[in-house]
């Protein structure tokens, strides 16, 4: 597949970069018995975050046919997932908005009352609207949200900028997802490690620089549901067939979980504890790798006293493992089976004691020497530029000047986000919405009212600004109780793109034809920037944006469409070759020791413990026992599945008839303590807030817990206030709190608690 030479990009004011060119045998598009085949990558929009590799067929109008995994694509190597095979109702849909549409202010929640206008007024209207708000409030007092993993980060972030606002943000608490692992790795190795999976390299397992990991842990990431962390669910299996053995850390007994050589079902939000213990086995065990240790590990008596409490038995009492020598097992297998790596998920981020977590799981792959190893936890690498500019940041510094700047929500509070990090904490931007700091909204791949906590605060604070404006696929919850503009964004087999993953730079190429009036998401923000400022949207066309964000890599959009994917030639040892410093030092890890600290300079610089120690969940049964009396049950939310991603698809018969309604896992036993039965409706309840959701009975749950989907909604119901599709009757949501923990990155989300009871009505 990979040409056997490699070739080097040289652009004047950028490091070199090589590049395997992964030459494809024909080019971007084709015309095949009588129908036109496009090899494009499937993004978002509908939501993903993977950008597989596909050939999209289309009829000589340009309409959908068919789609087909690209068996030369060496991402997913032709497979696909149900989403991707059902890409044309989403493209076809009849709820699926393709014009403009305005309302009056005033008629915000009334579904009736928009009109269709032209994109020349809808934009006009947005300009103008905005433009108010800047002049009387500030542009800081405009919010833009935006949603997961979408190729638009960039373009939202750099609006914002453009409109003089840094509040851009997901909404939803802590930021709680993959920032908390992504800050702390920052601070102790001064870079971003995954799971080594052979995803850099074009050829993939048979590379002969590759290891085949021995031990692979699944940590709170259940990624045959999710593809957690850009990586696919079929390369664990591709592996365990090479011989990896598997570790689950995950409260329920999954697919995944029950082919696993150890599985580790502890209380939701305990992980910080479990990883202590495990620690303090590899260290009183001497389990540890002396060499690894001595030359780039710091602080190796600090996490040792940090560790010293978690005996197994400790340890166990608190993640309720029934049998703490699991705990040593999995000890034993870490450290034999190298080299290992871990999968952790977006579980372990949402705990307030996630970032610490992060420490401590880190810390076990430090001691066993699993760093910047083959198949081990390896550093990721953009490719050049490209992926940095396609992951927001570029604007807020180029076009805010420094006063605007030092507005961004949660920066006085929250020190870490002036490192590296360039959008604002979310519950600092709800405080500041309910002191009346919100004027105006920019939502853009946001559905806040199904993923956001505590809704009902983010609804009154939206309903209540000066103008909103939102760019969808489809009319939501969110968009129908506070926009006054809604702006059609087209579907990713429609649009040009760029996919920068960890490794891989490719292009996303138009397919079929687009549907009525939509636009791509970059530009509705180009032509919109441009009303602003002109000079910081030179673009006269969308293809001139992406070549200049693929500058570093040397290549213009048109060269990568044709030549297929360029991969970054990958290579191992980076703490050899001072490219993780930014001192100038020629080894070591990017971090003020140039070791991995398992005691942080960083951390104790920001007035942080410099090591992980354990919290609980803020409300449980050791922290709140009264309450536990009352609501006795662990509530777990969100677990992927298969056929939606977060709020989207409900809508999508083809996926919506796996899942007809909003379910609550319950394990059978715990069930009949509370007198339900499989398919009884009934009502969880917590101080927050009350909702309903179907019971299914199953065994992989564990016993005193219970799981509900999150993001729900029913857009088959009255869209109008109050109902809203629905959005309130099922809302994991409007049980969990804003309350993040003292980083400002995690928040507990996984692991409040509940009480349950049957509901006497059915449906919803
Ligand atoms: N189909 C689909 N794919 C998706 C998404 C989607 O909505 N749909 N969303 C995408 C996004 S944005 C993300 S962030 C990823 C997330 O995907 P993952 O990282 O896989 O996260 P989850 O599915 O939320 O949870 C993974 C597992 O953690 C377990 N778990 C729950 N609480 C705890 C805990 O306290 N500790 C531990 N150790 N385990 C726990 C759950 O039982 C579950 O099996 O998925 C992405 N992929
Ligand atoms: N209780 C609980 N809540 C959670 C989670 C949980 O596990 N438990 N998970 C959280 C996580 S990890 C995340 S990342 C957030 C996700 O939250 P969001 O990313 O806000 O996800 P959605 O709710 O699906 O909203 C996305 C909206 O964008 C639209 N859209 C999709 N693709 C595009 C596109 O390319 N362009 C534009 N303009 N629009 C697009 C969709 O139609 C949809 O309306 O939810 C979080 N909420
Ligand atoms: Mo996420």
């Amino acid at each position: 597949m990979a040409n056997e030479a490699t070739f080097t990009r040289e652009t004047p004011g950028y490091q070199p970069v090589r590049y395997y060119n992964v030459k494809q045998g024909k080019p971007h598009q084709w015309e095949e018995n009588g129908l036109t085949v496009t090899r494009t990558r499937a993004w978002t929009a509908p939501g993903c975050h993977e950008g597989c590799g596909v050939l999209v067929y289309a009829d000589k109008e340009g309409n959908f046919v068919k789609i087909e995994g690209d068996s030369e694509n060496p991402f997913n190597q032709g497979r696909l997932c149900p989403r991707c095979l059902c890409v044309d109702e989403v493209i076809n849909h009849p709820d699926r908005i393709a014009h403009p549409m305005k309302r009056a202010k005033k008629e915000r929640g009334n579904a009736d009352a928009w009109e269709r206008c032209s994109w020349d007024e809808a934009l006009r209207i947005c300009h103008d609207e905005f433009q108010k708000i800047i002049e009387n409030h500030g542009g800081d007092t405009i919010h833009c949200w935006r949603g997961t993993g979408r190729d638009i980060i960039w373009c939202v972030g750099r609006l914002a900028a453009t409109m003089g606002s840094p509040q851009e943000y997901t909404p939803f608490s802590g930021m709680s997802c993959y920032v908390p692992r992504l800050s702390q790795m920052i601070m102790t190795l001064g870079g971003q490690i995954t799971a080594d999976f052979a995803a850099q390299f074009p050829d993939r397992y048979d590379n002969p620089s590759y290891e085949i990991p021995n031990c692979v842990v699944l940590w709170g990431a259940n990624i045959f549901n999710s593809n957690s962390e850009f990586q696919l669910c079929g390369w664990i299996t591709d592996l365990m067939k090479r011989g990896t053995k598997i570790i689950t850390v995950d409260p329920r007994l999954t697919w995944i979980a029950s082919r696993s050589i150890v599985h580790l079902p502890i209380r939701p939000g305990t992980d910080c504890a479990l990883a202590l213990a495990i620690v303090k086995v590899l260290i009183d065990e001497d389990l540890y790798d002396h060499d690894y240790v001595e030359e780039w590990v710091h602080g190796f008596e600090d996490i040792k006293k940090a560790a010293d409490e978690w005996t197994l038995e400790r340890a166990a009492e608190v993640c309720w493992l029934e049998n703490p020598k699991i705990i040593r097992k999995a000890a034993h297998v870490l450290a034999e089976r190298k080299p290992a790596s871990v999968l952790w998920g977006v579980s372990v981020d949402m705990q307030a004691a996630g970032v610490r977590a992060a420490m401590a799981i880190q810390a076990i792959y430090a001691l066993t020497g699993n760093i910047d190893i083959p198949g081990g936890m390896h550093f990721t690498q953009g490719p050049g530029n490209v992926q940095t500019q396609m992951s927001g940041g570029w604007g807020l510094y180029e076009l805010l000047d420094e006063e605007q700047q030092a507005k961004r929500c949660g920066l006085e509070k929250y020190p870490m986000y002036r490192f590296g990090f360039t959008f604002a904490q979310s519950d600092e931007a709800l405080a500041a919405a309910e002191t009346g700091k919100l004027k105006g909204l920019w939502i853009q791949s946001s559905n806040a009212l199904c993923g956001g906590q505590e809704p009902e605060r983010w609804h009154k604070v939206m309903v209540d600004t000066e103008f909103n404006a939102a760019v969808d696929l489809f009319m939501t919850p969110t968009i129908q109780a506070a926009a006054d503009v809604f702006l059609p964004v087209s579907c990713w087999p429609e649009r040009m793109s760029l996919r920068a993953q960890y490794y891989g730079l490719e292009t996303i190429n138009p397919a079929v034809k687009v549907r009525g009036e939509a636009k791509s998401d970059a530009e509705i923000c180009r032509l919109l920037g441009r009303m602003f400022n002109k000079e910081a949207w030179p673009w006269e066309t969308e293809e001139e944006i992406y070549d200049t964000i693929l500058k570093s890599s040397g290549f213009t959009f048109a060269e990568l469409q044709e030549n297929g994917s360029a991969y970054q030639v990958y290579e191992y040892g980076k703490r050899f070759d001072g490219s993780l410093r930014r001192d100038g030092s020629t080894s070591g890890f990017g971090t003020p020791t140039g070791k991995i600290e398992l005691r942080s300079s960083l951390f104790e610089q920001f007035g942080y413990s410099p090591v992980p120690y354990y919290t609980e969940p803020f409300m449980g049964p050791v922290t709140e026992p009264e309450l536990y009396k009352q609501y006795p049950l662990i509530l777990m939310t969100g677990a992927r599945n298969g056929v939606f991603f977060h709020s989207e698809f409900r809508n999508v018969e083809r996926m919506r008839q796996f899942n007809q309604d909003p379910i609550a896992e319950i394990h059978p036993k715990t069930a009949a303590d509370y007198g339900l039965e499989d398919g009884d409706w009934a009502w969880l309840e917590n101080p927050y807030g009350k909702i309903r959701q179907r019971v299914s009975c199953t065994e992989s749950m564990k016993e005193g817990t219970v799981l509900v989907q999150h993001a729900w909604w029913f857009p088959e119901q009255d869209g109008s206030e109050p109902n809203l599709y629905g959005v309130w009757k099922a809302n994991a949501n409007s049980l969990i709190p804003n309350r993040p923990s003292e980083f400002g990155f995690g928040a507990d989300i996984k692991s409040v608690l509940c009480k349950i009871y049957k509901a006497n009505e059915g449906g919803i």
